[in-house]
């Protein structure tokens, strides 16, 4: 069984360990369905479940505070000058101007918003009665088996269980409360606002609503949450139902808002129909049919992908397994934060509403940090890295679409503030609303290699499926941001094309040239020559991509210790621990420095060791996947151990701090890219196998080229692996360590025939055919 779990209700055995942090963000437990999620604490007396809707955002059109000042018409005429500037190596004054003309406005950004709680009130004698915080065989779990959470504990020999679920088919949440003995539930249920000037009112159905306007931007919202009872009554009063001598109740919740993802307005039909609809709908199915359909629509994700590295010992509670970590038996914990990763993403990002944002969809406060936005210099990226090779794909369908949206309000950003005549752009921050200009300070807000880091994600979508429909699809958004960077691109006083001004994620300096914008361009031109020759079209501007590419300034230099350089000049320092690697992007997410470039393989160690191993969670998760595609599996372990131990929650939350969604994404990355690479268009298992994981499983991990690949290993080396191909292409897999020879046979028994090329097998496939690989 995959679960976490807890004696302890929320908050009554306060962590000392993280004393920042709130109970919410590192005890209470995530449910969700990608529309909503909800943070349930299984407190006794009064149960709260904190919940949000992904699209109640303040700020945007409407906002109060004014939206849409954000683009300054005359931003791009100032680009000669600035380069200029940097050419005659004025860098002060190059800045200067930089902060005056190519910054954004603040005004109306907004940020994601807390739609409120559910309150239960247990008012029946026993819960009156109970004089302690942690009942008798109290047990808060997590279940990522089936994606429940279930709270249960005794009291004066009445057994209580509480179940809850977010199902993506019907979008509601279900939420159940039982007793063993017949009647013993009684409480007062209702709803905490969590905007001012809500409304809640009940009616004689026992539906309680929650209802009303944001009052920065107006935008409407309603929740509505219906009470079901088999036995005993319930009454409805003023907002409150009580329920009386129940002995099984379920509630079931279903929220939305007027937003829609359509510039300019955002603006869609009031929610208060759909959300009615949606709960009339649930209503007419009993709690089996509507879990039936949640475990229909979740399992066949969820448990596509296994791995099993060390048996897990089920009597110790998740927070002190995490604790205790890493000695012995907590090992089990490693397999665990993989798949809770996966189960975050299943619950925050499907098709049908907005992407996961940097809390997924889990925030519990009105300001919180970094508005819970769309943050694209690395942060939205990771979120999207385990979506292909934790076979997630149907995952990223949200992200696709939520980028082409960007594409008109990023065609006037890129005409406005980079001089393009065409192509669409994105910065370090960016609201559902379409803010797309550089943020209001230039050293974290101008980031124009976002969309291209991002075209990466999509990229990969592609590569991982082989889908033509999906290059079909994605082609257009890798065109807008190609034609945005070939217009801004200028020429150096070496001739070569360069990004200027550019200033290295979050860490600057005001430069020419910066090496992450360097090789995104590079990364983003080849995928999108790439594409445009699969699709046989837009020929003519392929070639310009091409020779744009052929000139480029060197993305990937090496500097005076040994170092990939984070500038085009050589001003690296060796004891800087920042947070951002932005020049070894090359490495992981892109492909462009792998084994099979030995020298900038060595230059990019150099440099993560002068970063150091510690840092953010997510920019500890970076580091694993980097050091994974290095092929140190110890260090990438090193790595791992180091971001469960100081930036991991009880609940399994990863936090910068605050809890940011993205390290857990990027853990799970991380984790495939030690058990399976294929950047190079070859399998490679196992590639980055600590010494500690001598022994293990994976299932279902996927492998660019339309491979979905399973592999079981015993003292270090592959014992055998079945591929299965999807799309019928040509398979190569490099020599797994330790084995000398290899046999393939497909699923009849026949051995299958193969071709070898230096360290590489390759045989030809079938669609949907299985293959079985064994040493030989
Ligand atoms: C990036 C990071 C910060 C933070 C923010 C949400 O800008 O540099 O550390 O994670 O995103």
């Amino acid at each position: 069984m995959n679960s976490l779990w807890y004696r302890f209700p929320v908050g009554s055995f306060p962590n000392t360990k993280w004393e920042r942090a709130s109970c919410w963000e590192k005890e209470a437990l995530p449910i969700g369905n990608s529309y909503m999620g909800a943070m349930i604490y299984g407190t006794i007396k009064s149960e709260r479940i904190q919940f949000n809707e992904k699209t109640l955002w303040k700020g945007g059109p409407n906002s109060k505070e004014g939206f849409g000042s954000e683009h300054k018409t005359d931003a791009a005429s100032h680009l000669a000058e600035i380069r200029q500037t940097l050419m005659n190596g004025e860098k002060e004054k190059a800045l200067d101007k930089c902060e005056e003309y190519l910054v954004g406005s603040e005004s109306g950004f907004g940020a994601f918003q807390n739609f409120g709680e559910i309150k239960i009130d247990f008012n029946d004698v026993n819960h009156l009665k109970c004089d302690c915080d942690i009942p008798k065989d109290y047990r808060r779990e997590l279940n990522l088996d089936k994606a429940i959470e279930k709270v249960s504990y005794t009291l004066n020999d009445v057994l209580y269980e509480r179940t809850a679920f977010c199902s993506y088919p019907d979008n509601v949440m279900v939420y159940t409360i039982t007793s063993d003995k017949s009647g013993a539930i009684n409480a007062d249920i209702t709803f905490v606002a969590g905007q001012d000037n809500a409304k809640i009112v009940s009616n004689s159905d026992n539906i309680i609503t929650l209802s009303g306007a944001v009052p920065d931007n107006g935008l409407l919202y309603e929740a509505q949450l219906k009470v079901i009872l088999t036995t005993g009554t319930a009454t409805q009063n003023n907002g409150i139902v009580t329920v009386k001598d129940c002995s099984e109740l379920m509630l079931i919740l279903s929220c939305g808002t007027n937003y829609k993802n359509e510039y300019p307005s955002y603006r869609g039909e009031n929610p208060h129909e759909q959300v009615a609809k949606r709960i009339k709908a649930a209503t007419l199915f009993t709690y089996d049919e509507l879990l039936n359909h949640h475990l229909c629509d979740y399992q066949p994700l969820f448990n596509r992908v296994n791995l099993h590295l060390a048996d897990i010992n089920e009597n110790i509670p998740t927070d002190e397994m995490l604790s205790n970590y890493p000695q012995d038996g907590t090992l089990g914990l490693e397999a665990l934060m993989f798949k809770f990763g996966r189960y975050l993403l299943i619950s925050s990002s499907r098709k049908g509403t907005l992407p996961a944002n940097l809390q997924g969809v889990w925030c519990q406060s009105n300001n919180p940090d970094w508005c819970s936005d769309y943050h694209f210099n690395i942060n939205l990226q990771m979120n999207y890295w385990p979506s292909e090779s934790a076979n997630l794909t149907e995952c990223s369908d949200s992200l696709v679409d939520y980028v082409e949206s960007l594409k008109i309000p990023g065609e006037i950003t890129a005409r406005e503030f980079f001089g393009a005549k065409s192509g669409w752009t994105v910065n370090t921050m960016n609201n559902p609303f379409g803010y797309t200009s550089p943020g209001w300070n230039f050293r974290w807000g101008w980031a124009p290699n976002s969309s291209a880091f991002i075209c990466q994600n999509l990229w990969e979508k592609y590569a991982f499926s082989q889908d033509i429909t999906v290059l079909k699809r994605i082609y257009p958004i890798l065109k807008g941001a190609a034609l945005c960077w070939s217009d801004f691109l200028s020429e150096d006083k070496d001739g070569t094309l360069v990004s200027s001004p550019s200033f290295s994620p979050e860490h600057g300096d005001c430069e020419i040239g910066c090496a992450m914008d360097q090789q995104l361009v590079q990364d983003l031109f080849t995928n999108t020559i790439n594409a445009s020759k699969l699709l046989g079209c837009d020929e003519s501007f392929r070639f310009t991509l091409e020779n744009q590419l052929s000139r480029l300034s060197n993305p990937h230099k090496i500097g005076r210790f040994g170092q990939l350089q984070e500038w085009k000049d050589d001003l690296d320092d060796p004891d800087e621990h920042h947070r951002h690697i932005s020049q070894l992007v090359s490495l992981f997410p892109c492909p462009q420095i792998t084994r099979k470039t030995p020298e900038l393989m060595e230059a990019a160690k150099v440099t993560l060791r002068h970063r150091g191993d510690e840092q953010t969670g997510w920019s500890r998760a970076w580091k694993l996947c980097m050091w994974a595609r290095t092929g140190d599996g110890n260090y990438a372990h090193k790595i791992l151990q180091g971001q469960l131990m100081n930036c991991t929650y009880g609940n399994l939350f990863d936090f910068h701090p605050p809890f940011q969604i993205d390290g857990n994404f990027g853990y799970t990355t991380g984790v495939c890219e030690m058990l399976m690479q294929s950047h190079l268009d070859e399998i490679d298992l196992l590639p980055a196998l600590p010494d500690c994981w001598g022994h293990g499983e994976f299932v279902g991990l996927c492998a660019r080229g339309g491979f979905l690949v399973s592999c079981k290993w015993e003292n270090s080396t592959v014992k055998e692996a079945v591929i299965t191909s999807k799309q019928g292409n040509k398979c190569t897999i490099s020599l797994p360590k330790n084995l000398t020879d290899l046999r393939v046979t497909d699923n009849d028994g026949n051995e299958v025939c193969l071709s070898r090329m230096e360290n590489c097998f390759i045989f030809d496939t079938k669609i949907g055919g299985v293959y079985n690989l064994t040493a030989k």
